[in-house]
C-alpha cells in the first residue's frame, strides 16, 4: 500500500471524516492489506496528530468527537478481519477489558481487544466509566485471567489502582492478573500500584497477555492442588 493512502487515512482521522475513513479501510481490505497495516500506519497516526493539536488548543473538543467518529467507522471495517484470525486459534485466556471509572476513551481499549481476540483470546469489554467493583464482578463470572484496564487522563489513572484493590478485595487477586495501559501509563506506575503489567501499545498487550498467561500455567504446575 503507497504512502498517500496511509497518508490519507491519517488526514480522513484528522478531518474528521468517518465515510472516508470507513471507504479507505475498505479499500485497504479489497486490496489484501492486511488490517493492523492500515491501523497502525494509516488511522492511528492520524488519532495522535489530533492529540497533539488538540494540546496546542489548534483543535477543539468537537473536533476530537468527530476525530474518534472516523476512527471508529475504520474500526467497525477492520476489527472483524481482525477477528477472523482469533477464530483460527486455540483459546489462549479470558480477558475482561475497560476504560476505568471518570474516563470514556475508549479507542485504544478496542483496539486491544481486537488484536487480543484475533490472537486467540476471549475477550470480554465492560466499555468506559467502570469502576473495580465492576471488573472484580465480571472476572468473577466468567473466571477471568486476566484484567486490561485502560485510562487516558492523568486524573483517572489512580483508579487503576482501584481495580488492582477491589480485586484484592473480592479475593480474587491470585488467579486474576492485571495489565495497564494507556497514554499516561508508564511501567513505573504499574509496579506502584501492584499491576502484573504494563503495555505501550495493542502488539505489546498481545506479547504481555501471552506471558502472563505463561506465568499462570507455570504457578499451577508448581503448585498442584
Ligand atoms: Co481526550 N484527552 N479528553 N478525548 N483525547 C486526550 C487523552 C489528551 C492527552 C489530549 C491532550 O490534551 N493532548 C487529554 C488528556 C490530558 C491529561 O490527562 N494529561 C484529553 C482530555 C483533556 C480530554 C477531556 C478532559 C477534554 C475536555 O472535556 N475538556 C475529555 C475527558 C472525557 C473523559 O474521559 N471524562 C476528553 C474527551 C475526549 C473525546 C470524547 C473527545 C475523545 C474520546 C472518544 C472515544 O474514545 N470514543 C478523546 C480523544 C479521541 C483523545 C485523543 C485525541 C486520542 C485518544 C486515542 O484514541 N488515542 C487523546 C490524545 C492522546 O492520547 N495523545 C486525547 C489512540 C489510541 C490508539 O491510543 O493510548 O488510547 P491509546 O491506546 C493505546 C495504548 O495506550 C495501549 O494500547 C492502545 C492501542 O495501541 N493501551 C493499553 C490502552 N489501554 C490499554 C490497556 C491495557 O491493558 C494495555 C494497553
Amino acid at each position: 500500500m503507497s504512502d498517500d493512502t496511509f497518508s490519507a487515512m491519517r488526514q480522513s482521522i484528522i478531518d474528521g471524516a468517518p465515510d472516508t475513513a470507513s471507504a479507505l479501510a475498505r479499500q485497504a481490505v479489497a486490496a489484501g492489506i492486511a488490517p493492523l497495516e492500515a491501523i497502525n500506519h494509516g488511522f492511528v497516526p492520524g488519532m495522535h496528530a489530533v492529540g497533539e493539536q488538540f494540546g496546542q488548543g489548534k483543535m477543539f473538543l468537537p473536533d476530537m468527537m468527530a476525530s474518534a467518529e472516523a476512527m471508529r467507522a475504520a474500526m467497525a471495517v477492520l476489527d472483524p478481519e481482525l477477528k477472523k484470525l482469533g477464530t483460527e486459534r486455540p483459546m489462549a485466556g479470558v480477558v475482561i477489558l475497560g476504560t476505568t471509572q471518570g474516563d470514556i476513551h475508549e479507542i485504544g481499549k478496542m483496539l486491544v481487544g481486537t488484536l487480543l481476540s484475533a490472537h486467540g483470546f476471549r475477550v470480554h469489554d465492560l466499555g468506559v466509566d467502570v469502576t473495580g467493583e465492576q471488573f472484580a464482578a465480571k472476572a468473577r463470572e466468567l473466571n477471568a485471567d486476566i484484567v486490561g484496564v485502560s485510562a487516558l487522563l492523568t486524573t483517572t489513572m489512580r483508579n487503576q489502582r482501584g481495580v488492582v484493590e477491589a480485586l484484592e478485595k473480592a479475593g480474587l487477586r491470585s488467579q486474576v492478573q492485571v495489565m495497564v495501559g494507556g497514554a499516561p501509563v508508564t511501567r513505573k506506575w504499574a509496579e506502584e500500584i501492584g499491576a502484573d503489567g504494563y503495555a505501550k501499545d495493542a502488539m505489546s498487550a498481545v506479547a504481555l497477555a501471552r506471558s502472563l498467561m505463561e506465568q499462570k500455567t507455570r504457578s499451577a504446575v508448581a503448585e498442584p492442588v
